[in-house]
C-alpha cells in the first residue's frame, strides 16, 4: 500500500490529484513531500550516504560538503535527447527538437510505468524566484533521485515556503523526473510548454534534472514569457558600483566556455578597486527580465544557487567561486583527495595522488584528467561573498546595459556598442563563438548561438526575436546593449586582452556610454571606444594592442554577415523583417 505524507503540507486539490497520477504511474514505494525543513536536509543526507550516492568530505575543512560521481554515460545535457512538444512542429522551430505531444507522453508514460518501484517518489514543491515576488514562478517537481532533491534545495526556494505561496492555484509547472534505469537510450526530457508540463527520464544530470533551471526557467519561461510579456533569458546579472556608490545593473549572455561565471563573480582589479569600484553579483546564469512602471527594464534572478563548473576555477579565474563552495556544496564528478577534500583541473596546488571521478585511483604524474570536463558544484548564492544586497529584491533591479558576447580570435572587437534596441536585437541574434579544440576537435568553427539561447528557446526562434523586439517597443527607457570579445588573439594565437577582472574596464566604458558620456568613434558596426576611452590604470597594456582590440576589419565584416545568412535562411518566413533590415544596414554601413 502507498505511504503518502501528502495531507499534513497541501490541501491544493489540482496537486494532491497530480501527485496521486504521476505516483499511479510511476509505482514508489512511497511518496514522501518535501518541506524544505533542516531536519529534512540531514535525514536525506544520511539515506543518500547509506546507499553510497554520495560521500561525505572533510567536514572540518569543508562543513556540510559531499562528492557524487554520476554515471559516466550522464555527465552533461543531451540536447539530441532534449525535446519541445508543441501542437504544431511549425512552432519549435528550426533549432529545436519536436515531438508531437500525445506521442510524448505514451513514450515517456512507457518508461515511467513503474519505473520508481523498490524506490520513494519525492515532491518537491519550489520557487523560481524570490518568494512573494509577483515575477516569480512555482513549480513541483517529482523524482526519485534523492541527489536531485538535495540539488533542488540549493538551486531553488524549496518546500513549505512553495507551498505557501501557491496557495490553492493550479498555475504550477508540473515537473515530472524519474532515473529510471538511466539507460541513454531510453533518456528523453521533454517540454510540453502548453501544458506548463516537464517530462524527464532517465538522467540525473543537472541540466537535464534539476528541472527549475534550464527546463522551467529558461525553456518554459521564455514560452510563458512570450505569452505573459516577460522575458526569460540565459544571462548573468552583476551590480557595478562606482567610488561615488552609485550601482548600474547590467546583464550578460555568452555561450558556453566564455568564462561566464567568471564574470559574474568578477573582482575588481586594483587599479579600479583602489579607486572605490566594486561589483555584486545577482545571478551568474538566468535572468527574468520584466518592463517596470518607470520604463526600465527589471530582473530577478530566478535561481537560488549556482551550478557552476568546476573544471577552470581556481584563485586566478575565481576567487570569489572559491570561497563561495567553502561550505554547504555538493560537487559531481571532481577529484576526492587524501583528506577527503576536492580538487579540479585548473584548481592551484594540485594533490599528487587522489580518487578521479570515475572512483579510480589517480595521480598527478599520469598526466590523466582527474575530473570531468563539466565537473560541477551546487552552492548557495547566499554564500557568495559578493552577492548583492539587491539578490532577493522581490522587485529585481533595473537594468542599464545588456551585453552579448562570443569567442572570436577576430572580427569582433573587445566592445562596441550598438545603435539601439532594434540593432542591439539583431546583434543579439547573429552571435557567435568558435569552437575550442577542447569542445570539438575542430578549432576555430563558428556557430551560431543567438542570445547563448540556441539549447534553451522553447519555442521557434524566429518567434523569438520578434518578441525581443515587442519588449523593445513597451520600454522607454530601454537598456543600452553592447558587444563584447574577451578572445581575440594576434597572429600567433596567443590573447590579446587579459581577461578576467581586467573585464571591469570594459564593462565601465559601457556605463559611461549609458551616462550619456565617454569617448567613441562611430563605425560601420556600432560605437567603438577610441583607444584613450578605457581607463588602464594599473594595467601595462600598448597602444598598438589597444587599437587592434578595436579595430573594424570591413572584408572580415563582409565575410561575417555572408556567414548569418547561413544562419538565417533556416528560419524562412519566420524570421523577423527588422532583422534583416537591420542587416541590410549593416551591410550599406560597410560599403560606404
Ligand atoms: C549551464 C549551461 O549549465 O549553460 O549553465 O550549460
Ligand atoms: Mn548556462
Amino acid at each position: 500500500m502507498l505511504k503518502t505524507e501528502e495531507q499534513k503540507l497541501t490541501t491544493n486539490s489540482h496537486l494532491v490529484s497530480w501527485v496521486r497520477e504521476m505516483a499511479e504511474l510511476c509505482r514508489p514505494d512511497a511518496v514522501v513531500w518535501c518541506d524544505g525543513s533542516e531536519a529534512e536536509r540531514k535525514r536525506l543526507t544520511q539515506e543518500s550516504l547509506a546507499i553510497s550516492e554520495i560521500i561525505e568530505l572533510n567536514q572540518e575543512k569543508m562543513p556540510g560538503c559531499y562528492l557524487h560521481r554520476s554515471n559516466p554515460n550522464d555527465v552533461a545535457r543531451t540536447e539530441h535527447l532534449t525535446f519541445i512538444c508543441t501542437q504544431k512542429k511549425e512552432d519549435v522551430g528550426p533549432t529545436n527538437n519536436w515531438m508531437e505531444p500525445r506521442e510524448a507522453y505514451r513514450k515517456l508514460g512507457g518508461i515511467f510505468s513503474g519505473s520508481m518501484r523498490g524506490r520513494k517518489m519525492y515532491v518537491i514543491p519550489f520557487i523560481m524566484g524570490p518568494a512573494r515576488s509577483s515575477s516569480s514562478k512555482v513549480g513541483v517537481q517529482i523524482t526519485d533521485s534523492i541527489y536531485v532533491v538535495l540539488n533542488m534545495r540549493i538551486m531553488t526556494r524549496m518546500g513549505k515556503i512553495a507551498l505557501d505561496q501557491l496557495g490553492q492555484s493550479n498555475d504550477f509547472t508540473r515537473c515530472l523526473h524519474g532515473k529510471a534505469d538511466l539507460d541513454i537510450n531510453r533518456r528523453f526530457i521533454c517540454h510540453f510548454p502548453e501544458d506548463n508540463t516537464i517530462w524527464s527520464v532517465g538522467s540525473a544530470y543537472g541540466g537535464n534534472a534539476l528541472l527549475g533551471k534550464k527546463c522551467l526557467a529558461l525553456r518554459i519561461g521564455s514560452f510563458l514569457g512570450r505569452r505573459q510579456g516577460w522575458m526569460a533569458e540565459h544571462m548573468l546579472i552583476l551590480g557595478i558600483q562606482n567610488p561615488k556608490g552609485e550601482i548600474h545593473y547590467v546583464s550578460a549572455a555568452f555561450p558556453s566556455q566564455c568564462g561566464k561565471t567568471n564574470l559574474a563573480m568578477m573582482i575588481p582589479p586594483q587599479g579600479l578597486a583602489a579607486k572605490g569600484y566594486k561589483v555584486w553579483t545577482v545571478g551568474d546564469d538566468i535572468a527574468w527580465l520584466r518592463p517596470g512602471p518607470d520604463g526600465r527594464l527589471w530582473a530577478i534572478n530566478p535561481e537560488a544557487g549556482f551550478f557552476g563548473v568546476a573544471v577552470g576555477t581556481g584563485q586566478k579565474s575565481n576567487p570569489n567561486a572559491l570561497k563561495t563552495i567553502q561550505k554547504n556544496t555538493l560537487f559531481t564528478n571532481v577529484v576526492l583527495t587524501k583528506d577527503k577534500t576536492v580538487w579540479w583541473e585548473g584548481f592551484e596546488n594540485p594533490p599528487a595522488e587522489g580518487i578521479d571521478w570515475k572512483g579510480k585511483p589517480w595521480t598527478l604524474a599520469s598526466g590523466e584528467k582527474g575530473a570531468h570536463p563539466n565537473s560541477r558544484f551546487t552552492a548557495p548564492a547566499s554564500q557568495c561573498p559578493c552577492i548583492s544586497p539587491e539578490w532577493e529584491n522581490p522587485k529585481g533591479v533595473p537594468i542599464s546595459a545588456m551585453f552579448f558576447g562570443g569567442r572570436r580570435a577576430k572580427v569582433a572587437p573587445l566592445i562596441y556598442e550598438t545603435l539601439n534596441w532594434q540593432h542591439g536585437t539583431y546583434v543579439g541574434a547573429t552571435m557567435a563563438s568558435e569552437t575550442t579544440a577542447a569542445a570539438t576537435g575542430a578549432v576555430g568553427v563558428v556557430r551560431r548561438d543567438p542570445m547563448a539561447m540556441l539549447p534553451f528557446c522553447g519555442y521557434n526562434m524566429g518567434d523569438y526575436f520578434g518578441h525581443w523586439l515587442s519588449i523593445g517597443k513597451k520600454i522607454a527607457k530601454p537598456p543600452k546593449i553592447f558587444h563584447v570579445n574577451w578572445f581575440k588573439t594576434d597572429s600567433q594565437g596567443k590573447f590579446l586582452w587579459p581577461g578576467f577582472g581586467e573585464n571591469l574596464r570594459v564593462l565601465l566604458w559601457a556605463i559611461e556610454r549609458v551616462e550619456g558620456a565617454g569617448k567613441a568613434k562611430q563605425t560601420p558596426i556600432g560605437n567603438v571606444p577610441t583607444a584613450d576611452a578605457i581607463d588602464l590604470t594599473g594595467l601595462d597594456i600598448s597602444k598598438e594592442k589597444m587599437e587592434y582590440l578595436l579595430e573594424v576589419d570591413r572584408a572580415e565584416w563582409e565575410a561575417e554577415l555572408d556567414s548569418q545568412n547561413e544562419f538565417f535562411d533556416k528560419f524562412a518566413g519566420r524570421l523577423p523583417k527588422e532583422i534583416i533590415s537591420e542587416q541590410e544596414a549593416l551591410r550599406a554601413r560597410l560599403k560606404k
